[in-house]
């Protein structure tokens, strides 16, 4: 089958690094929204002279060339993305909106610290008590059916914070931690709706066409055994 991509205002080019969950940001939102676009991989251990000089002298991805513009950050080339194609990105609803903004941010104050702590602040000891933080964000989640705000795809806030949904998961399902924790997580009643909604966005076009497990546990073995 063939897939019409479609043609954005400007063409599009992400300077992106496989296993970057910030520069994922972008490439999510740009494959969900089927847009078409050029991927470029700057190996970040060998940083290519022409990128330095002619696309980002802080040696940083994401870089988002939009036209002969360039644009950094993750949270504003994803922003920008979602501005350009906002009704396959954004949620109708501007209350259910800003909703899935205080949930992506909870996410991150709540959640992300724990995959952070465990993988490069050699706390992996800690990461059993992941559950005290998602019994505090699953208020925020409200009842995803299947994505935030009853929307069939992930919108802007789930992609926010996509990467690192795929690379907990990719922690969870490793030999890094005790198996039980994915066993609660999936089978405890009390966290099937933030289990479910987890798997909908790993299944979903954007992570699961640019989530490379096999690249990624290489990258999670290198920084839990530093
Ligand atoms: N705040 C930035 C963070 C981007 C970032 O830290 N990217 C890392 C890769 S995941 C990077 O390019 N590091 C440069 C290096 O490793 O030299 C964003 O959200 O875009």
């Amino acid at each position: 089958m063939t897939v019409t991509l479609r043609v954005p205002p400007k063409p599009i080019t992400l300077y992106s690094y496989i296993n970057c969950p910030w520069a994922a940001r972008t490439w999510i939102a740009l494959v969900q929204a089927n847009v078409e676009f050029e991927y470029v991989e700057i190996d970040l251990r060998n940083k290519p002279e022409w990128f330095l000089r002619e696309i980002n002298p802080d040696g940083k991805v994401p870089v988002l060339k939009y036209g002969d513009d360039l644009i950094v950050e993750s949270a504003v080339t994803t922003e920008l993305i979602a501005d350009l194609f906002p009704k396959e990105l954004y949620l109708a609803d501007p209350f259910a909106k800003a909703q899935s903004k205080l949930m992506s941010d909870r996410f991150m104050e709540l959640v992300f610290p724990f995959y952070r702590n465990a993988v490069f602040n050699s706390k992996l000891e800690e990461f059993s008590n992941v559950f005290t933080a998602i019994d505090k964000f699953l208020p925020y989640l409200h009842t995803p059916k299947p994505f935030f705000g009853g929307s069939d795809h992930p919108t802007l806030s789930e992609i926010m914070i996509a990467p690192f949904i795929s690379r907990l998961y990719l922690l969870l399902e490793s030999e890094y931690v005790s198996k039980e924790i994915y066993a609660k997580l999936s089978s405890d009643v009390k966290y099937k709706v933030f289990h479910d909604w987890a798997l909908a966005i790993l299944a979903s076009p954007g992570v699961a066409n640019t989530f490379d497990k096999a690249s990624n546990a290489k990258g999670l073995a290198y920084y839990i055994k530093k």
